[in-house]
């Protein structure tokens, strides 16, 4: 893949909701639940692609908190394609220098899954060229609530008092403190909503929606995205100047308006 110098700004951290995959497989006659099986695929070359341009860390809402209330063979397909999945990514994550971590509400999984994926951590924790973040069983509240809890905790042992429990005490305590926050929110399926993911993570990500199911989702569309991000961020990085001109104008055309009024 060669450099493209469209994408001059490049976000460092892609939060993806990967939706549209049961859409996908009913379309496409597929038997129940196929369309994950479609979607698992989708995911190694758009991985590839943010590595090749130098993203830095990639995370994917692979099972959320509320996914527990899907129907049980549905949770089960998605437990048994995650453990797969996890062992299949492996691998690649070593040929690709990828580092491998998960967010979310271990405690509900499977001891064994849970496992192997403090297994698949503790095996890529070396690994630097790019990260990939699996969230599973996780909601952006849970986050939010488990942050809360740890701050709680702290106060109840003596270790802070409450006056310093604020923005900054509660973002340390929040799954992926350690990496820049979500630069850019991506979600498939042609559902416009965050869905509890990465609430406060994406406070001020850009947010991207497209209607392209989540198996049909290519590096192609992603790149097409990286260069909208990339001019809207330029918009943001006038000089300081152009900023001021821009609200005087603002302002002065406001203040004309109203007079109208
Ligand atoms: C994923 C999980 O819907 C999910 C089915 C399994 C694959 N998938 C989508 C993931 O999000 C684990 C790894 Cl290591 C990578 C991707």
């Amino acid at each position: 893949m060669s450099a493209d110098s469209s994408l001059a700004i490049l976000p460092q951290h892609i939060a993806i909701i990967m939706d549209g995959n049961n859409r996908y497989g009913k379309t496409s006659g597929m038997a129940k639940g196929q369309g994950h099986v479609a979607g698992k695929s989708a995911l190694d070359p758009i991985v590839e692609y943010c590595r090749s341009v130098g993203v830095k860390v990639v995370t994917v809402f692979a099972f959320s908190s509320e996914n527990w209330q899907r129907p049980p063979a549905e949770v089960a397909l998605l437990m048994r394609l995650l453990e797969a999945t996890i062992h299949e990514q492996l691998p690649r994550m070593k040929q690709y220098n990828i580092r491998l971590r998960f967010i979310g509400d271990r405690s509900q999984l499977d001891a064994d899954l849970q496992a192997l994926m403090a297994d698949a951590e503790a095996k890529t924790a070396d690994h630097t060229a790019m990260t990939l973040v699996i969230a599973i069983s996780y909601g952006g509240q849970w986050d939010i609530a488990q942050a809360a809890k740890a701050l709680a905790q702290q106060v109840v042992d003596g270790q802070l008092i409450v006056d310093d429990v604020n923005e900054d005490t509660l973002a340390n305590h929040l799954e992926l403190a350690d990496v820049p926050a979500v630069d850019m929110l991506i979600r498939t399926g042609g559902e416009y909503r965050i869905s509890n993911f990465l609430l406060w993570q994406s406070a001020y990500a850009e947010l991207f929606f497209t209607n392209t199911l989540w198996p049909e989702f290519s590096p192609d569309e992603l790149a097409e995205m990286l260069s909208a991000f990339s001019q809207r961020q330029r918009r943001f990085g006038k000089t300081s100047e152009q900023i001021a001109a821009a609200s005087a104008d603002n302002i002065s055309s406001e203040t004309a308006s109203t007079s109208l009024r």
